[in-house]
């Protein structure tokens, strides 16, 4: 409890609309990698192809009705994993819930996602300054769990060429971006140390 009590009080307002909330997951970080291994045993992680023809450094699988994907043809949400041809796995109801409490927290009732992108660093994976636009409804926010490795979460502006802020994230916080910050650039320096993983919820369609 004052762990959680800890973790409010320095709850900081990043940008209008987005909210970070140092240590809001930690007492869950045991339970929520846990789910990781579940999801990942059912929709192996994996390094996914941009449509330039690179591959991702991220790892990625999903979780929920719909989850992000990219081929040569582009990025999209799929209501199936492209390598198994199958639904991906349902929302872990502990996952589903942090989200929903953190928005809540963050001034953003009710709020349902229905994607789960799971992304996973190894040591030296990075992911470039982007905006996050794939999803129908842009007035929904975001909620991103960060868990295990430290990183530097790389946050920008409304247009790529605006100055960039570097800041650390640990495993255990949890960040919520809404408003006016939903289209905020961002990115994840090159890891130091892995294993890193990141959970985004969204609400995609
Ligand atoms: C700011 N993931 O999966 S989470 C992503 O740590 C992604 O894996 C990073 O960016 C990661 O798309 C960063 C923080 C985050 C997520 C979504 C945002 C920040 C955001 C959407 C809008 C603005
Ligand atoms: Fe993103």
């Amino acid at each position: 409890m004052t762990d959680l009590l800890a973790s409010l009080r320095t709850a900081e307002r990043l940008a209008e609309g987005a909210m970070l909330l140092p240590g809001y997951a930690r007492d869950r970080e045991a339970a929520l990698l846990a789910e990781i291994q579940t999801i990942s045993n059912l929709a192996p992680p994996r390094r996914m192809t941009v449509p330039g023809g690179g591959e991702m450094s991220v790892a990625m699988t999903n979780c929920g009705a719909l989850g992000w994907v990219t081929d040569r043809t582009g990025y999209r949400y799929s209501p199936t994993d492209p390598l198994a041809g199958e639904p991906w796995p349902a929302m872990p109801p502990i996952l589903a819930a942090l989200a929903r409490e953190a928005a809540e927290e963050a001034g953003y009732g009710g709020f349902t996602p229905d994607a789960c992108l799971v992304n996973r660093y190894q040591t030296g994976a990075k992911m470039g300054l982007h905006q996050d636009r794939d999803e129908q409804d842009l007035t929904a926010p975001i909620v991103s769990v960060s868990l295990a490795a430290a990183c530097v979460f790389l946050w920008g502006g409304l247009r790529r060429s605006d100055p960039v802020r570097r800041f650390a994230l640990q495993g255990g916080d949890v960040m919520v971006w809404g408003g006016p910050s939903r289209l905020a650039f961002h990115g994840v320096d090159r890891l130091q140390a892995g294993p890193r993983f990141n959970l985004t919820f969204r609400k995609a369609g």
